[in-house]
């Protein structure tokens, strides 16, 4: 008999026991063992076990009313949809993830490698920090990890059956709701607006009828396309950096789902980064996020192109045209889902510190509509964008106008 027969929300000292019981092989130097909850996320608790002979890891567990708002209840399988994934990616994007070392369905926990070397990728660019890898990394991720778990690739039933494992309705529908609805309604009365943009917002977003249509349709289609096993969450305070390595972790959201999502995530938040370092006039910063948002699209396209010839086993997705079909959804996808990002981490409930800690009001502002605008622009005209300059010259465009609008 365990105390961990039965599940409970671990407070730091079960934290460590826990450790110690589900790893007994794993070393440890018992009477230094300590622990640490380092959680920053809006969903979970994350411990740091750790001793003086350098072993540690990390446990992940699950509670079941969310960080964020006791309100909010969500199953807490997403734990083991969160190993299970962190394995399949491990599988076709070997070492993009942290090692699972167990995970366990009672106490809806996993134990996995800490990557405490590594910084969290949003915090480490507010300081302004460059990352000249992180293109390259994260688009072998993406590439690697989606085009393989899709139908183009995989045998049809093990597919569907994947879908089926990996049906994660609760946690999906804090997307629909937080991502594809609210931003463009604040149906649930809790968007959070900053006040110079209250009238901005009224009119951009939650006036515009043609955006409510588009939006709609992005909607639905993340619905109902299980093209691909996504991450489902892929902001950059999913991702763990240094300098010669990436890591990406956290995918308790995901789904299959299409492959756009995880790309369009992607460059939202390198925009939102971009818009911390434009408000504290870091240039070379600047620089650099504006080359890795055109580098993650441009790269993004010629790695999938390359690994779908060399994947591909579905006859019909062999037939000449397929192909490049198949890669303008993708990147129109990409397009609408940066916008739909854009829009909910401005004015939605879970925001982000890249731009909510730009001190400066009148800079803050700005960046947030710029943000709307670019956002706007890419939703609209989704199948229009195809490169990475076509997203640099939106955002130029975007800028442009928010700032004639507002002289920020
Ligand atoms: C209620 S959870 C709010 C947000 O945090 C997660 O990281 C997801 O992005 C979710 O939308
Ligand atoms: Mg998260």
């Amino acid at each position: 008999m365990s105390k961990f027969d039965t599940y409970f929300l671990m407070k730091v000292e079960d934290a460590k026991a826990y450790a110690l019981e589900k790893l007994p092989d794993f070393g440890w130097d018992e009477a230094t063992v300590q622990v640490k909850e380092i959680g920053d996320g809006n969903l979970n608790y994350v411990f740091r076990v750790w001793d003086d002979k350098g072993h540690s890891v990390i446990v992940k567990h699950a509670g079941e009313q969310l960080r964020i708002s006791a309100d909010m209840r969500v199953s807490t399988d997403r734990n083991r949809i969160e190993s299970e994934i962190l394995m399949i990616q491990d599988k076709f994007a070997p070492g993009s993830v942290p090692k699972v070392y167990m995970y366990d369905t009672v106490m809806c926990a996993c134990i996995m490698e800490d990557l405490s070397d590594h910084r969290m990728m949003r915090y480490a660019m507010m300081d302004h920090e460059i990352f000249p890898r992180f293109a390259d990394d994260i688009t072998t991720f993406m590439v690697n990890t989606l085009l393989q778990t899709t139908d183009v690739t995989m045998e049809h039933k093990e597919k569907k059956a994947k879908v089926k494992s990996f049906i994660n309705p609760e946690l999906c529908e804090i997307t629909e709701d937080l991502v594809l609805m609210e931003p463009y309604n604040d149906i649930n009365g809790r968007n959070l607006v900053f006040p110079p943009n209250k009238e901005f917002v009224q009119k951009e977003l939650y006036d515009d009828k043609k955006l409510h249509l588009e939006v709609a349709k992005l909607k639905f289609h993340f619905m109902n396309n299980a093209q691909a096993l996504l991450h489902g969450d892929l902001h950059t305070g999913s991702i763990f950096i240094k300098q010669d390595s990436t890591k990406v972790f956290d995918p308790e959201f995901a789904f299959y789902g299409p492959i756009g999502y995880d790309v369009g995530n992607v460059i939202a938040n390198l925009v939102f980064a971009w818009d911390n370092g434009r408000a504290y006039q870091e240039k070379e910063f600047c620089d650099w996020a504006l080359k890795t948002i055109a580098d993650v699209v441009d790269l993004f396209k010629v790695k999938f192109l390359k690994a779908f010839d060399e994947k591909v086993t579905e006859p019909m997705a062999k037939v000449e045209g397929f192909k490049e079909y198949y890669l303008d959804t993708v990147l129109a996808d990409t397009a609408g889902y940066t916008g739909t990002e854009l829009h909910r981490r401005t004015v939605g409930m879970a925001q982000v510190k890249d731009v909510t800690t730009i001190e400066d009001e009148r800079k803050r502002a700005l960046a947030e509509r710029i943000n709307i605008l670019l956002g706007k622009e890419l939703i609209m005209n989704r199948d229009k964008f195809k490169t990475g300059q076509d997203y640099l010259d939106a955002l130029k465009r975007a800028a442009d106008k928010a700032r004639e609008d507002y002289h920020g």
